[in-house]
């Protein structure tokens, strides 16, 4: 079918009678939450979003697209940062959205294991653990509305990553249906199973290319019976990553979370966000440490009132306030949470997901910050996130006053600039938000030659008529 051919009356007619009404929107009204991505970056258009009920109503849909040449967009929670979920402006591709495939099928307290579907929400996922007397970690600000297979097809980060690892280590099997429509069923629950090529991790952070994730295994872990959160102000970027050091010596497995935060964004969090109040303003560098421990008397509290006595000393830390009640600990991760949706309101943002070694932390964001501007005067550097992954938000917010269009029109330069420092520092463009749309023409320069190639040989195998989210990842 020539490209520019809308959806064929037969196949939305085979569509509509395998889905009925609920599980085939076609009214423009229920389309449009399905069209753009939540930074607004782009607005796509489908003739309709399909929306199966069980995994064999998504495999015949599948079935059916493909004997039509139809493309398709797998989309979860629509939370990408990257355009990855949205579907282009040529009016052909078909949404599929997950978001019925809603089950935790089980939960096997003793395996410590979970099987979800595709479209339960991360929320939902880590409270069935919990009312299972268990820990699904992966933890992020967009858990409210993120799915299983949405976290899986990006391998989501997020907070916890520096105890608990990426969405591709909590996850043990996989359930797909693949772009002809075939089903495999992967859900296997072994720790140890080498037999041959792991196709699981294929689908893991491969963004609804090579198919449909529909329902994984995931691992669980013990509660933790204590728990410890502090904001501390730290006197520039070498003393948060020495203070990280400094818990990480102590005691490696306690941290769950170290995450940074720039004066300039803890400022927009006080600004937009309703009640937010910050309990030690007017510094220029923080950071958030979560401690954790599922072993009863831990000692956790004693273990952070001594080093942030240490750090006091040494003249790392500034100030600090430590989490007394459920409420405190909440307000003081709230902070952190926040800080997209404040920044978004601040006004027109570019981001830059990076990751370089731990040690590089303190150099990327001077070098960064400084290089930008120099690029663009009175841009405001917003660097925060994951500093105990190495992945650091680098984002850059506009010139007070200047006009929104305008400097979203110098992203590419702004990303190139950031880019040059993470390539000379040994790091990553994309950490962990993915490479959806937006990143796709530096995967060239990045990823180019041998390595690049083979993903466009198991793409071509694995989906031959280049049918599954067609104009992300691969250039
Ligand atoms: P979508 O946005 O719907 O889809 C993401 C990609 O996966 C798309 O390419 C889509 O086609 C594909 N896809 C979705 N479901 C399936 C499926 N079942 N099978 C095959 N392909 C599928 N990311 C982090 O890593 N760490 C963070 O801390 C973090 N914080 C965030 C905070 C906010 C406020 C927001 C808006 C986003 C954040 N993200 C973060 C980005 C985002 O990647 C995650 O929210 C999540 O991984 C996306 O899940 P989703 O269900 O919304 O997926
Ligand atoms: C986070 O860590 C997310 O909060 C979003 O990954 C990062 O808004 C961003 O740039
Ligand atoms: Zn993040």
């Amino acid at each position: 079918m020539p490209d520019d051919q809308p959806l064929p009356s037969p196949l939305l007619d085979r569509l509509h009678a395998l889905l009925g009404p609920r599980g085939l929107l076609t009214d423009p009204a229920d389309l449009e939450p399905h069209l753009s991505d939540w930074r607004n970056l782009y607005r796509g258009s489908t003739p309709c979003v399909v929306r199966p009920g069980t995994v064999a109503e998504l495999a015949e849909a599948v079935r059916l697209c493909a004997a039509a040449g139809t493309p398709l967009v797998p989309q979860g929670g629509n939370t990408s940062m990257v355009g990855g979920a949205t579907p282009d402006e040529g009016g052909r591709q078909v949404v599929v959205s997950l978001a019925r495939l809603n089950r935790v099928r089980d939960i096997d307290p003793l395996d410590m294991t979970m099987t979800a579907e595709a479209g339960v929400v991360l929320k939902a996922a880590q409270d069935a653990a919990a009312a299972a007397g268990c820990l699904f970690p992966l933890s992020l600000g967009a858990e409210g509305t993120a799915t299983v297979g949405g976290v899986l097809s990006t391998n989501a980060g997020g907070n916890t990553t520096v105890r608990y690892g990426n969405a591709r280590e909590l996850m043990l099997g996989l359930e797909v249906v693949l772009p002809d429509g075939q089903v495999w069923n992967g859900l296997r629950r072994l720790r140890k199973d080498n037999t041959g090529y792991a196709l699981r991790h294929l689908f893991v952070g491969a963004e609804g290319t090579l198919g449909f994730i529909t329902a994984a295994v995931l691992r669980l872990f013990p509660r933790p019976r204590e728990t410890e959160v502090a904001l501390c102000a730290v006197r520039d970027e070498d003393a948060a990553l020495g203070l990280f050091r400094r818990f990480r010596d102590r005691d490696e497995g306690a941290v769950r979370a170290f995450e940074y935060m720039s004066g300039e964004g803890v400022g927009f969090y006080a600004r937009h966000i309703e009640g937010g109040t910050v309990p030690l303003p007017g510094h220029d560098h923080y950071v958030l440490v979560d401690l954790a421990s599922s072993r009863p008397e831990a000692g956790l509290r004693a273990l952070i009132e001594a080093v942030l006595e240490e750090a006091l000393e040494a003249g790392e830390v500034l100030d600090a306030t430590i989490g007394e009640s459920e409420a405190q600990r909440h307000a003081i991760w709230r902070i952190r949470e926040e800080h997209p949706e404040a920044q978004k309101r601040e006004g027109a943002s570019v981001k830059n997901d990076v990751s370089v070694p731990v040690s590089k932390v303190p150099e990327l964001i001077r070098r960064a910050s400084e290089a930008c501007r120099h690029l663009i005067p009175g841009v405001r550097p917003v660097p925060f996130g994951h500093l105990g992954d190495g992945n650091i938000h680098m984002n850059l917010e506009q010139p007070v006053g200047m006009d929104p269009a305008a400097f979203l029109a110098r992203s590419h330069d702004i990303m190139e600039t950031v880019n040059e420092v993470v390539r000379d520092l040994g790091g990553s463009f994309s950490a962990e938000h993915g490479i959806g749309r937006l990143k796709t023409d530096m995967m060239e320069g990045w990823r180019g030659g041998a390595e690049l190639e083979l993903m466009r040989r198991i793409k071509a195998a694995v989906d031959p008529q280049g049918l599954m989210n067609p104009g992300k990842v691969l250039p």
